[in-house]
């Protein structure tokens, strides 16, 4: 519908125009159509958030390695795509959101990218977490691409009242891309019920029937200062935490067992796996306040995603 046709901030409603001595000023509901707009919670339109299927995503570089972070709602996607660029920012690489991705008519979209920059280095918790929900960002250095980050709503790989939903469409031109691809299949410590983190068990083993053989997964455990296995900041006993997640995630390794009868006996396992801090919370009056964690976490991770990135 054109701009123009704009009725107001309150869509559904208009002023009634009453006689002088009348006392009444009631705003009445009258039946106008509601005006398409963008639902700035998600950088969706209003049609594509009633069906995720009408997403239309773009990867218009089909060279550079996707990296896709995947979990379920507020297992932490957005802030570790923020701590990470943050941290490669501050060591000589440039991260830039990929205007390509999603339709030029996209307006919210275009304004993230815009803004991008504010929103990641805000120390206001919701200015990325509410803010940043769908983008494909680039990953430069020397001018060079070295990969893009897809970030999207959780509820579109997970939904814990719903674990068996279809991917809308968008996901399945994300898996059929032909750029060589790294799933970066987010845990978190206590997550949820038992029952909704077997479901999510059985979400991973369907996927890894999904994939591309060659793609290449790793595990990211973050809040994993809400563990005890942090011995000092940064400093993790590496193999506690991964026993846990075993164990409260049971069967979640298995799809990803060494089936190579030669290479089997140095490495059981064919993922990454790394404990993660984004950062801290603290609430204050106005919201959440984000204060980054160590510089570990996200060099550890690039460290891995770069070797992954290289083949
Ligand atoms: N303690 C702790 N909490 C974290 C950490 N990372 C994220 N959180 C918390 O998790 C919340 C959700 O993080 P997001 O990054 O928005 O989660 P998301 O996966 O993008 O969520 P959706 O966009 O809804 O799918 C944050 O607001 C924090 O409260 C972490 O490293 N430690
Ligand atoms: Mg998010």
């Amino acid at each position: 519908m054109p701009s123009e046709l704009n009725f107001g901030e309150t869509d559904n409603e208009v002023a009634v125009v009453v006689p002088e001595n009348t006392v009444t000023t009631d705003i009445v509901p009258v039946d106008i159509p509601p005006v398409p707009q963008e639902n700035n919670d998600k950088g969706l339109s209003f049609e594509e958030i009633n069906d995720p299927n009408k997403i239309r995503v773009t990867i218009a570089d089909n060279q550079a390695p996707l990296v896709i972070l995947y979990g379920p709602p507020a297992c932490g996607k957005t802030m570790t795509l923020a701590r990470l660029t943050r941290y490669l920012q501050g060591h000589g690489y440039s991260v830039e959101p990929i205007k390509t991705f999603r339709p030029a008519y996209d307006a919210h979209y275009n304004r993230m990218c815009e803004t991008f920059n504010e929103m990641i280095n805000s120390d206001d918790a919701a200015d990325s977490t509410s803010r940043i929900s769908f983008m494909l960002v680039g990953v430069y250095y020397k001018g060079k691409r070295l990969c893009q980050i897809l970030e999207a709503p959780g509820e579109f790989y997970f939904q814990k009242d719903n674990p068996n939903a279809s991917y809308p469409a968008y996901f399945n031109v994300i898996k059929n891309s032909n750029n060589r691809k790294i799933w970066a299949l987010m845990v978190e410590p206590d997550w949820q019920d038992e029952k909704d983190r077997r479901n999510y068990v059985e979400r991973i083993k369907k996927l890894k029937t999904m994939l591309n053989p060659k793609d290449k997964i790793l595990f990211l455990y973050n809040k994993i200062d809400l563990t005890p296995y942090v011995i000092s900041p940064g400093n993790i006993n590496n193999s506690e935490a991964r026993k846990s997640v075993a164990q409260l995630y049971p069967g979640i390794f298995e799809p990803f067992k060494n089936q190579n009868p030669i290479t089997s006996f140095l490495q059981e396992y064919n993922f990454d796996f790394i404990p993660f801090q984004t950062g801290d919370y603290t609430d204050n009056t106005d919201g959440v306040t984000f204060s980054q964690g160590p510089d570990v976490y996200p060099k550890r991770l690039w460290e891995v995603l770069r070797k992954r990135i290289m083949g």
